[in-house]
């Protein structure tokens, strides 16, 4: 950790360099009793939420290729395994720890107040990175860095609104289920807003909302669920990749082909995220029509944050990441929303 006395010693040391290149000592102790030794490493304490899909794994890898001791830092990594108290008895141990900063990746939105007040007094900056925080106080934390899942979940919609109206099937004709991902997560709550704006928009037959934890296993129970209440559906909304990998499990093994022609009876799996390789793949292959591009690296991100607080600037408060389309088949090249166009492209 770096108090406020590191960071006068750490003045001292460059202005004593400084000197000493120049010929001069400052008044007081000369460099050489000050009995500090090489830079002092800027500690962060990182409580990420678990390691439930690919697109978690590449976030966390992300964090710890940037918070290096080759780069400055000494990164303090915890895995909460999907639990909000695991994250809580992290963030306590960090401020124990007295580290320089705290980044949370928070699992769910509610229940950070208590916690987030406990580092704030001690003085410690706290980023959020990826799903947001619902706090009664925002300056709670300093800012946030991640994407706009309402946006992405209204692209994918366009998208499939867009590709069947090519095809000539009409609105009603849609009948679709949600897989949700971890309910009371950013993510969740995004995708599945812009879903249902969309889904009444374009007047789809939405059949059904079930619970898919963001997980390969949990996608799989949803879809078996699906297929044993529901004769009718043509299209699956998964919340992210690792969920849709467990419906197209589910539905090859019950000899239904995924795809796009679902006038033939194909029935369309799009998802999120785009990082899963067993995913893009099917996206190849067409087994997954489209998929939200979903960005992890947010490690770069929260470095450059991190960098301007250290050199006394002040973040801004909100920062989204930009983020596409993905999908084999071209027919659909872009999407426009609120006067902007975002470009389908076939793969990351
Ligand atoms: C999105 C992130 C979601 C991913 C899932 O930023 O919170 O959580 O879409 C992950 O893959 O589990």
């Amino acid at each position: 950790m770096r108090s406020l006395d590191h960071k006068l010693i750490h003045g001292f040391i460059i202005v004593s360099l400084c000197c000493l290149l120049a010929g001069c000592i400052p008044a007081g102790d000369t460099g050489a009793d000050s009995g500090i030794t090489g830079e002092e490493l800027i500690t962060v304490g990182f409580s990420q939420l678990g390691a439930e899909s690919d697109w978690r794994s590449a976030n966390t890898e992300s964090m710890k290729s940037v918070f290096t001791k080759e780069n400055g830092y000494e990164l303090i990594f915890d895995d909460a395994q999907q639990k909000q108290t695991n994250q809580i008895t992290a963030i306590r141990s960090f401020i124990q720890r007295d580290v320089d900063y705290i980044v949370l990746a928070p699992v769910t939105e509610k229940g950070w107040d208590t916690v987030l007040s406990e580092a704030k007094e001690a003085d410690i900056p706290v980023i959020i990175v990826d799903r947001q925080v619902d706090v009664s106080d925002e300056s709670l934390f300093t800012c946030w860095v991640g994407s706009d899942f309402e946006l992405e979940g209204k692209m994918v919609c366009m998208w499939i609104s867009k590709f069947l109206g090519r095809k000539g099937i009409k609105g009603e004709d849609v009948h679709i289920v949600d897989i949700q991902g971890t309910l009371g997560s950013t993510a969740q709550l995004g995708r599945t807003k812009g879903f249902d704006h969309m889904a009444k928009l374009y007047g789809w037959d939405v059949v059904a909302y079930e619970q898919g934890d963001f997980t390969r296993s949990k996608g799989k129970e949803a879809m078996f669920k699906i297929l044993r209440n529901y004769e009718d559906v043509n299209v699956v909304y998964c919340e992210n990749d690792n969920e849709a990998l467990g419906v197209i499990d589910v539905l090859e093994a019950s000899g239904r082909k995924c795809g796009g022609d679902i006038a033939n009876g194909e029935i369309m799996v799009v998802s999120f995220d785009g990082i899963n390789k067993q995913a893009l793949s099917h996206l190849m292959t067409g087994e997954i029509s489209c998929i939200g591009e979903c960005n992890p690296m947010h490690g770069p991100r929260v470095e450059s944050v991190i960098r301007k607080l250290e050199a006394g600037e002040e973040p801004y408060k909100y920062q989204y990441v930009s983020e596409g389309l993905f999908s084999a088949d071209m027919s659909v090249t872009s999407v426009m929303l609120g006067g902007k166009e975002y470009k389908v492209t076939r793969k990351p």
